[in-house]
């Protein structure tokens, strides 16, 4: 049988080009710099950052980078090394001009993470690409859950603190604590038994029980505790100084964010006061700031400049089926 030669001609192109893509995809090598390694919202995010680039055929270049110094460093080895972009959540969003002065200069394409930077008139950089959570509606949740779960126990408000973990030089952080407060207020809650625990330097468990430590030994005499934070780790902080002052687990109802550093919490076999989390999408986060990256490197096709993702509430009851759905667990 005679192979139509238009057909041939047809085939031989389309080869081609799958043949130029792949070797283009291969060549391609994209950095995914998160500056807390060691928090399992990170790692999945790396691990969905991971599934695309096998999608894709891409490289995938992970580094922590805890600091400034690391940050810079992290630029110069992945310009080094061929990569041409990078997808990034930043040790300190101040460092957001620095870091795009140095991305012209090395050639680098930049995608900010989870944390947006801010210019040095203290205002997001809007220019530059972004994928976060829409903060102060992930908040406003929580606060609902909060107060659902004091109606629902019937406590009375008088007897309640609201201790709200805060860190204020995170803008996605401080929208998500003020979120929580603002809503708290809306449904009843009295404004002035909100107490904050501002937490110093990093935010990490230990940090975060500093900081709910001071604020318990101020107001020692609240019978219960409601708790929000701007993540699990923070809320989880909190859990802890409160079973470190003899606080019963039904006197207390904490709220985290995340949904990926409570697992252990809430896989325990008894309660704690931990009640649930909201689960952000590691997977948005992850893959498509890298798939986003890929096409924007390969295709010349610009990411929006601003995405935002949602959360939703887990609990010891739903979240083994919530995970497993949403693909974080088998
Ligand atoms: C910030 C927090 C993380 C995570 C992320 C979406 O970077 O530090 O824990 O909540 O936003």
């Amino acid at each position: 049988m005679k192979f139509p030669r238009t057909k041939l001609v047809l085939s031989l192109v389309a080869a081609l080009f799958c043949m130029t893509m792949l070797a283009q995809a291969a060549d391609t090598k994209i950095g995914f710099l998160v500056k807390q390694p060691e928090e399992p919202w990170f790692q999945l995010e790396w691990k969905f950052a991971d599934m695309a680039a096998k999608d894709y055929g891409f490289e995938v270049i992970k580094i922590g980078t805890p600091d400034g110094e690391k940050v810079l460093t992290a630029m110069d080895n992945l310009s080094a090394s061929g990569a041409k972009g990078f997808v990034i959540c930043t040790p300190d969003v101040k460092l957001g001009p620095a870091i795009m002065a140095k991305a012209k200069a090395n050639n680098l394409l930049v995608i900010a993470v989870d944390d947006r930077f801010v210019g040095p008139d203290g205002k997001d950089m809007e220019s530059v690409h972004y994928l976060g959570i829409s903060a102060r509606k992930i908040g406003n949740a929580v606060g609902e859950t909060l107060m659902q779960q004091v109606k629902a126990r019937g406590w009375d408000l008088k007897d309640v603190g609201f201790m709200v973990m805060t860190f204020d030089e995170l803008p996605t952080i401080q929208d998500r604590t003020e979120g929580a407060i603002e809503q708290a207020i809306a449904m009843g809650f009295p404004a002035g038994q909100v107490y904050k625990a501002p937490i110093q330097a990093r935010m990490e468990i230990p940090t975060a029980m500093d900081a709910a430590n001071t604020l318990l030994t101020r107001y020692g005499n609240v019978k219960k505790w409601i708790v929000a934070g701007g993540n699990d780790s923070c809320v989880l902080g909190a859990v802890r100084a409160l079973e470190g002052r003899g606080i019963r687990v039904e006197d207390a109802i904490a709220v985290g964010i995340n949904g990926t550093d409570c697992l252990p919490e809430l896989e325990k076999a008894n309660p704690t006061s931990f009640y649930g989390s909201f689960l952000l999408s590691a997977r948005e986060h992850g893959y498509k700031t890298s798939e986003m990256m890929y096409q924007w490197l390969t295709q010349g096709k610009q990411p929006p400049l601003d995405t935002r993702t949602i959360g939703k509430l887990i609990t010891r009851d739903t979240f083994r089926q919530i995970l497993k759905d949403e693909g974080i667990t088998e």
